[in-house]
């Protein structure tokens, strides 16, 4: 099986990915060595400071430095997790966006209990939003459909398409409380909050075709997860995720981009 992973993890769809991946198995390594190391000292104490053998406590104890030693080479297996996997992890995600102009870039907008999708549209620019035009039916970004930018903006709730092989940078945002948008696959996971515009990005390198295939599973669909529990309705704030080939997807937009310019028979 390909997608088989010695920690159990939900199989990797995106090119940044596997450095998440190595960073947890790496820690994992590390905290088994510790763990096995810790639990050996542990058996040897129990052996050796058995009571048949020092039945009176010894007041000056243990001379050697041994155990200082063992605690030196316990901080420095730590510190180069932390320094030499995990800041440098971190500062790849945070600081290396890829340029706005090679990326897909979607606003997402989480609300209790669901995912709010914008899409620029072919112009690349989005429309003025207006929270005095906020319908929770029918406008729930509240687009002001007046603003030229705005013409062929797209939306969709718990839709999400992505074209495949391409940096996607999502601006996160909350209408209400802290939610997290969570894609396993792609090994993404950040939080939502209200006031706050957070970017996140990724390159999905698989799409849902191909992932049903190597799965096996026809209904297989990427799922956004809502990681932070929000309320009552928590468990199902789900949004799915179609990961397409690029004209796929730019067909897709085009019909919504058709859709969303139709007359309005309702305005
Ligand atoms: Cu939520």
């Amino acid at each position: 099986m390909t997608n088989w992973h010695w920690l159990g993890l939900p199989p990797l769809a995106s090119a940044q990915g596997g450095q998440s991946d190595a960073l947890i198995g790496w820690t994992h390594l590390f905290m088994l060595v510790l763990f096995v190391g810790w639990g050996g000292f542990f058996v040897y104490a129990l052996i050796r400071f058995r009571r048949s053998r020092q039945p009176v406590a010894d007041y000056t104890g243990v001379k050697s430095h041994t155990s200082s030693y063992l605690e030196v080479a316990v901080a420095v297996v730590e510190a180069v997790l932390l320094l030499g996997f995990s800041i440098p992890l971190w500062a790849a995600r945070v600081d290396h966006a890829p340029p706005a102009n090679e990326a897909l870039l979607v606003e997402v907008t989480g609300e209790q209990f669901a995912w709010n999708i914008h899409y620029a549209g072919p112009d690349g620019k989005f429309g003025r939003t207006d929270i005095s035009l906020l319908d929770l039916q029918s406008n729930p970004l509240g687009i002001d459909r007046n603003d030229p930018a705005a013409k062929d903006d797209v939306t969709t709730v718990n839709q999400l398409y992505l074209p495949v092989n391409k940096p996607i940078i999502v601006r996160l945002r909350s209408k209400d409380v802290i939610h997290s948008f969570g894609v396993p696959e792609f090994r993404v996971k950040q939080d939502a909050i209200p006031g706050l515009t957070i970017p996140i990005w990724f390159v999905p390198n698989v799409t849902t075709a191909e992932m049903r295939r190597r799965t096996g599973n026809a209904e297989f669909q990427y799922e956004i997860g809502c990681a932070q529990l929000c309320g009552l309705g928590h468990a199902r704030m789900r949004g799915f995720v179609t990961v397409q080939s690029a004209d796929e997807f730019d067909k897709w937009l085009a019909s919504k981009v058709a859709e969303s310019s139709e007359p309005d028979p309702f305005r």
